[in-house]
């Protein structure tokens, strides 16, 4: 600090900056004295007084006069009030504000990872709305083709179609351009899902979290317990992928991302063993959610397999009461491979929802569509991004506004 000083005012005397250094040295003297003030016992044991907490109303009346009130009085009162709720609206307004950027931002995310699917099934159905002139079975052919094309799968095309012909029956549409958003009327009905299915978000749950290598199943359950976490649920993770070296650390440190506690153990430990260990800790704490990690890989498929059946037991058998919640990853963009990989994981477990990852890149959105409607297992969650905020409930309405681009509902 002396030295900066001095170099900013080179031309002045030497006894000048000595002064200054001088001024400094009292003024810290004085200041850690200051510090160093003990505080008496009464002081430190008085309690701070706490203010009941005010009603929105009571946050901008303002407080009366004493004198009686003259016309003056009532108007200066009333410009006050005024102001305050003025204030008050515009803050609101802000935090909506923020809370609508917020949603952008995911939905922009999806509409853009959606792009490819976007490019394969919309404007081809564009295409047909557009170039028919009036509503019959070729419109119907081509439209299939494009749906199947575009990874929906051939059950879910089917059920949308049925539902599409019965709408256009019903409402008597002729023209085919009427028809698109009957369309996407058909696909949202074909998504929903019931309010039922994040039951285990509010029960005490252990969730077991699967699917082949690198599709995101730790980013997923990072990303869940931050979620979880945030909304005050009291979380444990089971870092049950013993076999690769670098699975316990990376789930490390997404318990530290979320702020929650990780049971683990060295690389080829048993995972069963290790979910063991979790579930004890999860009861010793009272915890409301165990978020078990699995492997994706080990030495062959069986293998694989073979474990989470293992670690299925070991639940069922030390943690009867809990809800049980199978999500099986699987990367959105694979596309039909995604949809034979959670067949594969259902012969050896009973999945109970989907998390559709990587739905930021180019996805194949269709995917989602095709699993929901084949297997009869809901999407529950898509990841769109790296970050702990980047999984989302899935939501029908939103995931076919960003399918078709639609924005108008924003
Ligand atoms: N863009 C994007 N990347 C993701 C998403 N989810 C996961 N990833 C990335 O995908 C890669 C693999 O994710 P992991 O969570 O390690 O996958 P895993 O299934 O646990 O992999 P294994 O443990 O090897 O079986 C990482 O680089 C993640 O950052 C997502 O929603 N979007
Ligand atoms: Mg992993």
């Amino acid at each position: 600090m002396f030295w900066n000083r001095k170099k900013k005012t080179d031309e002045e005397s030497v006894e000048n900056t000595k002064d200054i250094a001088f001024d400094d040295e009292i003024k810290d003297v004085a200041e850690s004295e200051a510090t160093e003030y003990e505080m008496t016992e009464f002081e430190k044991t008085e309690p701070e007084k706490t203010e009941p907490e005010k009603t929105e109303f009571e946050k901008i009346e303002p407080e009366m006069p004493d004198v009686e009130n003259t016309d003056d009085d009532i108007e200066n009162v009333s410009e006050s009030i005024e102001d305050k709720i003025e204030k008050t609206l515009n803050a609101n307004l802000d935090e909506v504000q923020e809370k609508a950027e917020v949603k952008k931002g995911f939905f922009t995310r999806l509409v853009e990872g959606l792009t490819k699917t976007r490019n394969n099934i919309v404007s081809g159905i564009d295409s047909i709305f557009n170039g028919y002139s009036s509503i019959d079975d070729e419109l119907y052919e081509d439209l299939e083709e494009i749906l199947i094309m575009g990874d929906i799968g051939i059950k879910a095309t089917e059920e949308i179609l049925e539902s599409l012909q019965a709408k256009v029956k019903e409402r008597r549409i002729k023209d085919p351009a009427e028809c698109k958003s009957l369309l996407i009327e058909s696909i949202k009905e074909q998504m929903k899902i019931e309010d039922t299915a994040y039951r285990f978000e509010n029960e005490k749950s252990v969730v077991l979290v699967v699917g082949v290598n690198g599709v995101g199943k730790t980013t997923t359950v990072g990303k869940l317990a931050g979620k979880l976490k945030s909304q005050g649920r009291k979380v444990v993770l089971a870092a049950a992928d013993t076999f690769r070296a670098a699975a316990t650390e990376q789930l490390k440190e997404w318990s530290n991302r979320a702020g929650v506690e990780m049971i683990g153990a060295n690389e080829g430990a048993d995972p069963g063993a290790v979910v063991f260990d979790a579930i004890q800790a999860a009861k010793a704490r009272n915890t409301d959610v165990l978020l078990c990690d699995t492997a994706g890989r080990l030495h062959n498929k069986k293998n694989l397999m073979e474990e989470l059946k293992k670690i299925n037991k070991i639940i069922d058998r030390e943690f009867p009461d809990a809800y049980r919640e199978t999500l099986v990853v699987l990367d959105g963009t694979t596309g039909q491979n995604a949809l034979s990989q959670a067949k594969q994981f259902a012969e050896v477990t009973d999945i109970t929802g989907i998390v559709l990852t990587k739905m930021d890149g180019t996805a194949k959105g269709g995917i989602a569509v095709a699993i929901q409607s084949e297997m009869g297992i809901p999407v529950k969650y898509i990841g769109v991004g790296e970050t702990i905020d980047d999984l989302q409930k899935f939501d029908s309405d939103t995931f076919v506004n960003a399918l078709f681009d639609v924005r108008e509902e924003m």
